[in-house]
């Protein structure tokens, strides 16, 4: 009874160092606003930003144009993110997309362009 009894509180005692010792979150989330207009707007920003170290997931909801980074913080940053998306030719949280990069883009997926979701 005893034994069983110390055998419970050492299990009990590995498993709180277990918890304590457990690294931090390998992934973090942003959100950010993007200058996105459609469809084509969305395949291009998930088919290129993973390609951005330490990019893990990349969504864009197109009605909302919120694009949803999952990210490794100890590879990148949200301002190296964003930068990333300005590179794709997006404007990202207000800061403007690369001109060049922007201009490789589709009419329709330019800033100015109509709104529209096809
Ligand atoms: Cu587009």
């Amino acid at each position: 009874m005893k034994t069983t009894l110390f055998t419970l509180l050492f299990a009990c005692a590995a498993l709180m160092l277990a918890a304590q010792t457990q690294p931090a979150a390998k992934t973090a989330t942003i959100k950010i606003a993007t200058s996105a207009k459609c469809g084509m707007c969305k395949k291009t920003m998930e088919t290129s930003l993973p390609r951005y170290e330490g990019i893990t997931t990349v969504s864009l909801d197109v009605p909302t144009k919120v694009l949803t980074v999952t990210y490794n913080p100890k590879s990148t940053t949200p301002e190296k993110i964003r930068k990333a998306v300005n590179k794709t030719g997006y404007d990202a949280d207000g800061q403007p997309a690369d001109p060049k990069a922007r201009d490789r883009r589709k009419p329709c997926c330019r800033k100015d362009a109509a709104e529209h979701r096809d």
